[in-house]
C-alpha cells in the first residue's frame, strides 16, 4: 500500500479507460481510486468492467451526483488513509497531467517534501494548446493568490499533487469546504501553514483532447473570494488550529505565533 492515484470523473467517458491503463502500463506499482459523481455518460461503468482485469489495484467509489471536485479528493484521501497507503496522487482524467511525471512527484516526496506539486509555472514547466483567455486566468490566478497569501508556490491552483499521508491526517479533512480552484488553494496553504516542505516539480500541462471542460463561473469567484477568506483567516483569527485534526492536534506543535501570520 504505497501508492495511490484518486482520479475524479464526471463524464469522462473518452479517456477514462485510457487513463487507467496509462497509469498501469507504467508498471511502478500505482494503484488507482476513481471516484465518479453518477456520471449520465456511463464512466463508472467503463471502470466496472476494467475492475477485473487490475483486481486489487483499480478502485471506484461512486457517489450520488455532481458534488464538486473537492469534495471528491477529500472522500478518496480518507479512503486512502483507511487502507493504509503512504503517497496519495491528485490527477484529472482528462490527460493535462501525464501519468509519466507520476513518478518524479513521487521522487520529490521521497527526497523529504511533505506535498510535490506538478508545477507549470516553476522553470522547466510548461502550458500547452491552452487557449490565451485560459492561460491569463491560469496565470492570473497563481499571482493573485501569491500577492495575496504570500504563499511560496508557484502554481497554486495546480491538481496534479502527491501528497505524504502524513500530511493528509494532520490536515483537518472536515474543515476543507472548497470545491473548485480554491480547493487546490487551500490544501497547499493548510500544508505550508502546517509547515510541511512543498516541492514544485516542472510539468507540461496539456489541455483536454477529448470531453468538456466543468470550468464555471461559479469555480471562479470561489478562487477569488476564498483566497480572501483564506489569507483573512490566518490574518485574524488561528487558522492552523483551524486546519489541524483534532485528534492529532497533540502530536502537532501550534506555535504562539500562529495567530499573527
Ligand atoms: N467526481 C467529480 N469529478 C469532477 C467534478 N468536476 C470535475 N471533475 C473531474 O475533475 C477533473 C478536472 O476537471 P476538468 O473539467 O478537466 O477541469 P479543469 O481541468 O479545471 O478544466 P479544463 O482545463 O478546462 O479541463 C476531471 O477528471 C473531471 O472529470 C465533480 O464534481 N465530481
Ligand atoms: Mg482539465
Amino acid at each position: 500500500m504505497e501508492k495511490l492515484v484518486i482520479i475524479p470523473t464526471y463524464n469522462e467517458k473518452e479517456n477514462i479507460s485510457n487513463i487507467v491503463a496509462a497509469v498501469f502500463n507504467l508498471n511502478l506499482g500505482f494503484h488507482v481510486l476513481v471516484i465518479d459523481d453518477n456520471s449520465p455518460d456511463g464512466t463508472a461503468d467503463i471502470i466496472k468492467k476494467l475492475m477485473p482485469q487490475y483486481a486489487g489495484q483499480l478502485f471506484l467509489e461512486q457517489r450520488t451526483g455532481k458534488l464538486g471536485l473537492g469534495t471528491a479528493y477529500i472522500y478518496g484521501f480518507k479512503w486512502a488513509i483507511e487502507k493504509g497507503y503512504q503517497f496519495i496522487f491528485e490527477m484529472d482524467a482528462d490527460f493535462s497531467h501525464n501519468p509519466d511525471d507520476l513518478e518524479r512527484l513521487y521522487l520529490a516526496c521521497k527526497e523529504g517534501a511533505g506535498v510535490a506539486v506538478g508545477s507549470r509555472y516553476t522553470k522547466g514547466g510548461a502550458v500547452d494548446n491552452w487557449p490565451l483567455d485560459r492561460i491569463l486566468l491560469s496565470k492570473g490566478a497563481s499571482v493573485y493568490t501569491r500577492m495575496i497569501t504570500w504563499m511560496p508556490v508557484k502554481d497554486p491552483t495546480a491538481g496534479f499533487v502527491c501528497y505524504r499521508k502524513e500530511v493528509l491526517e494532520v490536515i483537518n479533512l472536515d474543515g476543507i469546504t472548497f470545491v473548485g480552484y480554491a480547493f487546490q488553494i487551500e490544501m497547499k496553504f493548510a500544508a505550508w501553514k502546517l509547515g510541511f516542505k512543498i516541492t514544485e516539480v516542472p510539468i507540461t500541462f496539456i489541455d483536454r483532447e477529448f470531453g468538456a471542460s466543468k470550468m464555471n463561473k461559479g469555480i471562479i469567484k470561489e478562487g477569488v473570494l476564498g483566497v480572501l477568506k483564506l489569507r483573512w483567516q490566518s490574518l485574524f483569527k488561528n487558522y492552523r488550529k483551524k486546519v489541524t485534526n483534532v485528534e492529532i492536534k497533540k502530536t502537532v506543535k501550534l506555535q504562539p505565533s500562529d495567530s499573527v501570520m
